[in-house]
């Protein structure tokens, strides 16, 4: 299937009619109900205390099954990841949207709240944090002159409009207009905003920085496959693969491999810094990302200062941080180059230490004086520029800041 790149860049989406046929589409509906069935089990096992006997199954506004979770994918509800997931359709899509070989981010089904409605859902906002990532517009020029490093999937299994998007809001920052409605309410339309119509076995393909809406979550049945596909991504544990057919599990194998090169790559992009080697830095982008142009690697350098501040913060219980980045350090996300907890354990105190005098500047001049309050955005209250990035900031300005 030929998809229109061109009009994925300008509208920031595409739909994409029966994109599951539909002589697969009903055993993906059984597979469905066979996965949320395992992933209750799951909630009522690790519910909290005070939670009802079904956890969050019951609490959550959107149920979402976490597909990888062991136990959740084996050889009776495999088709889903084989059928859609993986399937050479799905790759072929992704493989003409991302540059590179695209692996997957997470694959995940939202669901309706099964006993109350929560009008509103998720409000207006971009799928974006300001602390783990950079900038909007940093964000933005970089799609702009690379393409998408990750692009996301509504796949809905039953009718669905609960999505509402702004066409082309992705390569902007908010209008004043969208700014004055999000500032009166984050849960009611904005101007210029759409319902995305989905019928049954259509998907929708789309850039996260759109500003974007789950709108009402109500309990009419909803089952919508959701994730990604991304040119970052790990694969640690492998064994939610182990149901897959011989080719599926040889496709997460060749992505696991992948993502461990990619980490390599990282590693010798942060010792370049250590070494103060200009060129082998340069090199190290370039591995990361073949091509890559200017805003790329701006890009990558700020997610770089994020991954010297968590290396700093793991390694040094004195560090001062936000809560917030200190949480995010626990975790990992490598779409922004963050590989976890374990990546940190490659450099020695020493190294970290180095690695974050060279990187703190460029980490103050990502931060204004006072906490940042933007409509449309995940409220951080940090003082990390949610919008436009400093003119100074930039790959060569950064290389140039070792020597003093
Ligand atoms: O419910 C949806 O379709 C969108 C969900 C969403 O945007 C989110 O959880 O970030
Ligand atoms: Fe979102």
């Amino acid at each position: 299937m030929q998809v229109d790149c061109d009009l994925f860049m300008e509208q920031g989406f595409l739909i994409l009619r029966d994109f599951i046929p539909r002589d697969k589409l009903d055993a993906i509906r059984a597979s469905a109900e066979i996965m949320l069935e395992r992933q209750k089990e799951i909630w009522r096992r690790e519910r909290k205390p005070g939670d009802p006997p079904g956890g969050e199954w019951e609490t959550a506004r959107q149920p979402r099954v976490m597909m990888e979770l062991p136990g959740i994918i084996d050889e009776q509800t495999a088709n889903v990841v084989e059928d859609f997931w993986i399937a050479d359709a799905t790759l072929e899509v992704v493989g003409q949207l991302i540059p590179g070989e695209p692996m997957i981010h997470s694959m995940m089904m939202m669901c309706s709240p099964p006993v109350e409605d929560h009008p509103g859902g998720t409000g207006w906002h971009r799928d974006f944090s300001a602390l783990r990532t950079a900038p909007l517009a940093a964000l933005q020029a970089d799609l702009i002159e690379n393409g998408p490093r990750y692009t996301q999937w509504n796949v809905p299994l039953y009718d669905d409009n609960v999505l509402w998007i702004v066409p082309g809001s992705h390569r902007r920052l908010n209008t004043p207009e969208e700014d004055a409605a999000l500032r009166r309410s984050t849960k009611e339309p904005v101007p210029g905003g759409i319902a995305v119509e989905l019928r049954a076995g259509d998907a929708a393909v789309y850039s996260h920085y759109l500003l974007h809406w789950g709108s009402n979550y109500t309990t009419k049945l909803r089952r919508t496959l959701h994730g990604g596909h991304v040119t970052l991504a790990e694969f640690e544990d492998l064994s939610f693969a182990e149901g897959l057919s011989r080719r599926g599990r040889a496709t997460f194998e060749r992505w696991s491999g992948q993502g461990k090169a990619l980490q390599e790559a990282t590693e010798a992009a942060l010792r370049a810094v250590i070494a103060g080697d200009a060129a082998a830095y340069h090199a190290g982008l370039e591995t990361l990302e073949p091509g890559i142009g200017e805003q790329g690697k701006t890009l990558f350098t700020i997610f770089l200062c994020k991954a010297a501040r968590q290396i700093k913060i793991l390694q040094d219980p004195t560090f001062e941080a936000h809560d917030l980045a200190r949480s995010f350090a626990g975790g990992s996300h490598p779409l922004t180059l963050n590989w976890g907890p374990g990546f940190s354990k490659r450099f020695t105190t020493e190294e970290g230490e180095t690695l974050w005098r060279r990187f703190a500047v460029l980490d103050a001049q990502l931060q204004a004086d006072e906490d940042q309050d933007d409509p449309g955005f995940k409220r951080e209250h940090t003082p990390y520029l949610v919008n436009t990035l400093p003119e100074s900031v930039n790959t060569e300005a950064f290389i140039a800041s070792w020597r003093s």
